[in-house]
């Protein structure tokens, strides 16, 4: 596996491997199956994909033993895994690995195509799961039962989530990432106490799908998972086309816009903006954040999509006058909310900036597809790799060499 980061993350997670294997491509479609070889082969028998799947290596806070699956019954015997998801970027990954390797020619496309018959059946299972256990009232947004699970942990779209668990004891906290990242960059203690009381109530019910909703305090309907799955589902079709699987390809596309339509209702007519739904208190939330945007990722509305670009590239966003360079943040400069230093409270983050241009590109954007690849390659130009930027001065946080941040380089130069 490639992890996805040197030190600060020694193990591989989901939707960074699916991303890091695009770039693998580029210099060997060989290597790149391998990174799913580990993704695969750690998928749960319900079809979950699970966030992390854990090398022998024990620098990291919570490991194994903190997550406790060895508990889980379809959790597969011999793979150390945390039990909970990532978003479901995997399809459109593998979709694009497929490109890569077909314009490669030779070995490289028939090893490629050979990998998508595999890859398909799998896709299909993971899909079908996130369907089955995550939306399970049928309004469309797949439901999360941890910040983790968004891949964007402490943004400010979550706080209104957090701010309602109280952890009655407090652990003991063996804060690994404080060795490799500053303390101001990272979340907090407390937020830490919140994300291992989650853990435990996910333990405390065998992490069984059917019974968390019952026990967990955080239920989000996730606005930007869902509209990765609607993009994901999407090019499942495309490739479940060329297998010759037609009930697949009808199935991942009513399973798209599906996804599409709750993306799509989500947005409020006043900001414009997508928004999560709060299971517990039912209601949908007005955090604005990138995950916002999502109906850029999974498209279907072109006023929305055409309101939602223009405000991503106008003065509050990717225009801000103080950006070092014109990249969304992960909150505008200009929310009292927004800690530009602090991980998902602020900063830049490389990888939205390739998934945005990536699904921009996909939706026939050219001119933000190439906008963002122009700004993002003159950022990631320091060659530091940050897992995260400053946006005002383009300083480098969190990680250096993060693995998906030096994936979004390669692929946008070759
Ligand atoms: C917890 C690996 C992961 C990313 C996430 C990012 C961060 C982990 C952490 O690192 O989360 O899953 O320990 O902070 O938020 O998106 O997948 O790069």
């Amino acid at each position: 596996m490639v992890t996805a980061a040197p030190h600060l993350y020694p193990h591989q997670w989901s939707w960074d491997a699916a991303f890091v294997s695009v770039g693998l491509a580029h210099l060997s479609v060989a290597r790149a199956i391998v990174e799913w070889d580990t993704i695969f082969g750690a998928q749960w028998a319900t079809g979950m994909l699970p966030h992390i799947v854990f090398a022998d290596e024990p620098d990291y806070f919570p490991g194994f033993g903190v997550w406790g699956t060895e508990i889980a019954a379809a959790r597969p015997d011999g793979v150390e895994s945390s039990g909970i998801c990532q978003p479901p970027v995997h399809a459109l990954c593998i979709e694009q690995l497929v490109a890569i390797g077909r314009a490669q020619g030779g070995e490289a496309a028939e090893r490629a195509d050979a990998f998508m018959a595999d890859a398909v059946p799998r896709l299909a299972r993971w899909h079908a799961w996130m369907s089955r256990a995550r939306d399970r009232e049928g309004i469309g947004l797949v439901e999360i039962h941890h910040g983790w699970e968004s891949g964007m942990d402490n943004s400010p779209r979550f706080d209104p989530f957090y701010e309602r668990i109280e952890v009655a004891t407090p652990k003991a906290l063996p804060r690994t990432d404080l060795k490799y990242a500053d303390a101001s960059e990272r979340p907090s203690d407390r937020e830490y106490q919140r994300y291992i009381h989650l853990i435990d109530q996910m333990i405390a019910v065998e992490f069984e799908d059917d019974r968390i909703p019952a026990v967990i305090d955080f239920r989000c309907g996730d606005v930007f998972m869902t509209a990765s799955l609607a993009a994901s589902a999407e090019a499942l079709a495309r490739m479940a086309d060329e297998t010759g699987d037609a009930d697949l390809a009808a199935t991942e596309r009513a399973r798209a816009e599906h996804a599409r339509t709750a993306v799509l209702a989500s947005v409020d007519p006043t900001t414009g903006l997508c928004r999560d739904y709060d299971y517990h208190a039912g209601h949908h939330t007005d955090v604005a954040s990138i995950a916002g945007f999502s109906a850029l990722i999974c498209g279907g509305d072109d006023a929305v999509v055409a309101r939602q670009r223009a405000i991503l590239t106008g003065p509050q966003w990717m225009g801000h006058p103080d950006n070092r360079y014109p990249l969304p943040p992960s909150i505008s400069l200009d929310d009292p909310a927004c800690r530009p230093r602090e991980y998902w409270r602020g900063p830049v983050w490389p990888i939205m900036n390739w998934l945005f241009a990536h699904c921009a590109l996909q939706q026939g954007d050219t001119a933000l597809a190439s906008g963002l690849r122009e700004a993002g390659l003159a950022q990631l130009a320091d060659e530091e790799f940050g897992e995260y930027y400053e946006p005002r001065t383009g300083e480098p946080l969190g990680s250096h060499q993060q693995s998906w941040s030096a994936m979004a380089a390669l692929d946008w130069l070759t």
